[in-house]
């Protein structure tokens, strides 16, 4: 559907659009004079414009370091990501990139797009990287070090059970959570988190891309990258790949339903570290990709279409997830119109019914004893389907513009 379409069905879209669409704006004006800072954020912006928005709003000593935490691991991942590099290369790459970001002459050539670009320069980070305070480079040294001997290890091994998809998603994910959580710490904003709650954020985030990913990850060139487990698809198929062809339709949304349901598992554990945050702007920082992640799993649940292309949140939800997302409320609000979404398209018959339905009931659950769901502003599933505020208002001022009109003309007759 196209922008113009898509807002004619969800009018009340169109504020929360234009005000992301400014924020974008001004954020990119901001971007620094000094060339390895104006470097940095500007390849934020190329490589993720929503985390871009999200990094933007600290505060500045912290936004350094979440920044060049970023684009370090993000480096580390293309060089991963790259299916043509040969083993014997890629795997002292890994295990040596903690050492690389202390040194300005370091290079190493690969990734594509923005990707290339940033490995090509990757001395601009590295320059900004030494210009922060000791605790942040410690901090993000330890997350790479670690990061880069998981993924090493996963280059040679597939991801068999779900221990191992739990393994895996730590290594590149949890981790990022655990970091995050040493950097807001250092920031002196907030408390140390539990390591297994910080774990928990990155699983949820990285479950839901790797269900979301599906065929862009089978239909990887050269080589497809497979990250379901082979513990959860086996139930279903023979091969992953078979998941996509449409004679396995049944099979194949039985096999997500049952991925669906196991990434739910986190949402608890995510709640409980968000409603610990006190920074108002960590806090938008964190809450933001997770209310995205239960809301694309929402509509990723029992969806054929996960096999067949890209399926993803409209924009003008998201930008409606960044404009309305302020205090742990709308978050327990969120969490609770998705969940109550799921439960709407379980199908009794579907082999997990049970089991996803516990999940969500417990999801409702944690956002109900929050006591704060009735103080909320109504959230996403508001007017969803139907015609929004916007048109209403119109309809309105036309009317009463109409009325001003026919009794002032009454009177002078
Ligand atoms: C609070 C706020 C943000 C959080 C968090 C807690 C906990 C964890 C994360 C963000 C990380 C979530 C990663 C989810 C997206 N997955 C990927 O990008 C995959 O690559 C993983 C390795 C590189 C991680 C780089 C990263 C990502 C987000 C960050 C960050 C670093 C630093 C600070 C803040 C956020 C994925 O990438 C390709 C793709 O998704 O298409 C992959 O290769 O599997
Ligand atoms: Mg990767």
């Amino acid at each position: 559907m196209g922008s113009l379409g898509a807002i004619v069905k969800h009018p009340d879209d169109l504020y929360p659009l234009l005000k992301l669409k400014m924020a974008a704006r001004h954020a990119e004006k901001q971007i620094p004079s000094e060339p390895h800072w104006g470097f940095c954020y500007s390849m934020l912006h190329k490589v993720s414009r929503s985390f871009a928005l999200v990094i933007q709003q600290l505060d500045t000593d912290l936004r350094n370091a979440v920044c060049i935490f970023y684009l370090v691991l993000r480096a580390l991942d293309t060089v991963e990501d790259d299916t043509s590099i040969a083993t014997e290369v890629k795997v002292p790459i890994l295990k040596a990139f903690h050492r690389h970001i202390y040194d300005r002459d370091w290079h190493f050539s690969c990734g594509t797009k923005e990707y290339k670009v940033l490995m090509g320069q990757f001395h601009l980070v590295s320059t900004a990287f030494l210009e922060l305070a000791k605790n942040y480079q410690e901090a993000i040294e330890d997350i790479t070090d670690r990061m880069g001997a998981g993924m090493a290890k996963f280059i040679c091994k597939e991801v068999e059970t779900i221990d191992d998809y739990d393994e895996y998603c730590h290594y590149v994910a949890g981790l990022v959570g655990l970091g995050l959580s040493k950097l807001f710490h250092a920031s002196g904003k907030e408390n140390l988190a539990a390591d297994s709650l910080s774990n928990s954020m990155g699983l949820f985030l990285q479950k839901t891309n790797i269900i979301r990913d599906y065929l862009e990850d089978i239909n990887e060139i050269p080589k497809s990258r497979m990250f379901w487990p082979r513990q959860i698809w086996s139930k279903y198929v023979n091969k992953l790949e078979d998941l996509k062809y449409e004679e396995n339709s049944v099979k194949a949304v039985q096999c997500l339903n049952d991925m669906v349901t196991n990434a739910l598992m986190h949402a608890e554990d995510c709640l409980k570290y968000m409603s610990d945050l006190r920074d108002d702007s960590i806090f938008r920082f964190c809450a933001i990709p997770q209310i995205m992640a239960i809301g694309t799993l929402a509509i990723c649940y029992n969806n054929v279409e996960v096999f067949r292309g890209v399926v993803k949140m409209r924009r003008g939800l998201t930008a409606k997830v960044i404009d309305r997302t302020k205090t742990i409320a709308d978050v327990y609000g969120a969490f609770f119109d998705f969940a109550s979404m799921l439960e709407s398209k379980v199908d009794k018959n579907d082999p997990n019914a049970t089991k996803t339905l516990s999940r969500l009931v417990a999801i409702q659950k944690t956002c109900r004893e929050s006591g704060l769901l009735n103080k909320r502003k109504s959230y996403i599933l508001r007017k969803e389907n139907g015609y929004g505020s916007t048109l209403i208002i119109i309809l309105v001022l036309l009317f009463s513009i109409m009325f001003a009109y026919s009794s002032a003309t009454r009177h002078s007759n």
